[in-house]
């Protein structure tokens, strides 16, 4: 059964400005804000999105088709929705074009981002966007990209680069700032946006940075959709629905969008499009984050080493979908302090549902990209917490295992495969030092303290089983993990 909901014409104030216009804020944001738009007919919440290093060609494809674009949303490969979207009032380019050009747009998305209709700024820039180390939280200073920053703080390139400077010329032209809003799927992703923005600040004008830090809201939000990067096949999809458009992108029917609601300049009446708007994120973002996404990258680094190619195929597999139970059920949820009335056994099949869906073809080497970022707040703070209450953490061990066997781009069969990940250089040199050594290279891989947390690290009970998890898959493959379900 296919569904088709237009986009009604209707021009808007932009009040809302993106940084990182991905397939997830076309997914996402942007539905929701469609949906309230044709719901409400408020025209104060048009979107200006941007981006800020790469897709100058969506930018621009977006703009040759009058921003508007399609969302294909899959109950299953028999049911979707096709969504027109008209919310798009701009796009922008601030990276580096195909002619070499640095931050084309980027005057244009300053001025944008300095006006008094402009009262809120959203973010999906990827974990890594936010230039903070993964475990202390800090500000990566010594990245080029933010070197050039404090260099050059009228011209910024980075995500946190550009806010401070959009809220100097705020705060020089007397405005109130606009609220930020991350959609990353980090931990108290507000919190960790306003450290990246305040630390930044303190290194050009204290004074600055005292003004963020008390007059900027950064509230923290927990967001879901799965948004698998398009693939020709999707594209050849849509063509057959009789969608022809470069610029669509394919998702799953559900989404979610918990918000802390603290927007001093105001706010989308998101609650009519099932938005929640709560006082308190953390329990739903921490739940999310370690039961989905930590499911999510135990696929990701096991299938990948194994040359399965997508989370379909590998939840097709009942010790897969075992494996992923009793991660779920044993090592995760047990960390989690939910309301009342939460069930996270339902919630756990509830997401295995998710992952059947056969319409969406997520490829685990697209999740399994930028690990060092993603793997503490997936994996490791739930391990350490489920070890300081004295239980083992068989799953994340073996999923440890996988990923560091991942990290040296050859899968079990020999094949190679690209590691996508800031720290790549880093691994390699790892893997070239210790790689005839399995516990030298566990041992090695366990002492990155800006990624492991050292608790972790030091934990006899953990790192020995991280070894016998190496050497398991390194001796049996993915028959190796077998023997750890027999032990539940
Ligand atoms: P994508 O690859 O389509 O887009 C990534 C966006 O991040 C692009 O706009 C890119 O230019 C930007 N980006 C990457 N590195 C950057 C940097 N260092 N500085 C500034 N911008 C940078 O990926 P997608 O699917 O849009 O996901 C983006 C983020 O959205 C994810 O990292 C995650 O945090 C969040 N998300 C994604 C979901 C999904 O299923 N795709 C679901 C839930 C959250
Ligand atoms: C995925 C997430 O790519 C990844 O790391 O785990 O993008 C996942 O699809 C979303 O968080 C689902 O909401």
């Amino acid at each position: 059964m296919t569904h088709f909901v237009e986009a009604p014409n209707i021009a808007c104030d932009i009040g809302i400005v993106h940084l990182g216009l991905g397939a997830f804020h076309r997914a996402h944001q942007a539905v929701y804000l469609a949906r309230y738009l044709a719901r409400s007919g408020d025209t104060a919440w048009g979107l200006c999105s941007a981006n800020l290093r790469s897709s100058v060609g969506l930018v621009d494809g977006l703009r040759a088709a009058g921003h508007r674009y399609h969302v294909a949303e899959f109950t299953d490969s028999d049911s979707v929705t096709l969504r027109e979207i008209g919310v798009m009032q701009e796009t922008l380019f601030t990276g580096r074009d195909g002619a070499g050009q640095q931050g084309r747009d980027l005057e244009a998305l300053l001025t944008r981002l300095a006006s008094s209709r402009v009262r809120i700024v959203t973010l999906t820039v990827t974990e890594k966007g936010y230039f903070l180390s993964p475990t202390s939280g800090e500000l990566r200073v010594d990245d080029p990209m933010i070197e050039a920053d404090i260099a050059s703080p009228g011209t910024p390139q980075t995500a946190p680069g550009i806010l401070v400077e959009a809220l100097a010329r705020r705060r020089d032209a007397g405005l109130a700032p606009f609220t930020v809003l991350s959609c990353d799927n980090m931990p108290d992703n507000g919190r960790r946006t306003r450290n990246a923005v305040v630390q930044l600040a303190a290194l050009r004008d204290s004074e600055l940075a005292d003004w963020i830090g008390n007059r900027v809201a950064f509230p923290c939000s927990m967001v879901d959709r799965i948004v698998p990067a398009m693939t020709d096949a999707d594209f050849a999809r849509l063509g057959e629905l009789g969608i022809d458009d470069p610029n669509a992108v394919v998702c799953e029917a559900f989404s979610q969008w918990v918000i802390e609601d603290d927007f001093p300049l105001g706010r989308p009446a998101w609650e009519a499009e099932g938005v929640e708007m709560v006082d308190e994120v953390a329990p739903f973002e921490t739940m999310k984050l370690r039961m989905l996404n930590g499911s999510h990258s135990l696929l990701a680094y096991l299938g990948a080493i194994d040359g399965i190619e997508t989370v379909f195929e590998a939840v097709s597999r009942p010790e897969f979908r075992a494996l992923l139970r009793r991660y779920m059920l044993q090592e995760a949820a047990p960390t989690l302090r939910m309301p009342e009335g939460v069930d996270l056994e339902r919630y756990a099949d509830e997401l295995l549902a998710r992952f059947a869906n056969d319409s969406l073809r997520h490829r685990l080497a697209q999740i399994a990209m930028d690990g060092s970022q993603k793997l503490p707040q997936r994996w490791l703070h739930g391990a350490l917490a489920r070890l300081q209450d004295g239980h083992e953490v068989p799953c994340t061990a073996l999923g440890l295992a996988a990923w560091i066997r991942y990290t040296s781009g050859v899968s079990l069969d020999g094949r190679r495969h690209e590691v996508s990940d800031p720290l790549s250089a880093r691994f390699a040199a790892l893997h070239e030092r210790h790689g005839g050594d399995p516990e030298a290279l566990v041992m090695a891989f366990l002492a990155l303290d800006d990624i492991i947390p050292p608790s972790l690290a030091t934990h006899d009970g953990f790192a020995r089983a991280v070894i016998d998890s190496y050497r398991a898959l390194s001796r049996d493959g993915l028959a190796g993990f077998l023997p750890l379900l027999e032990m539940a």
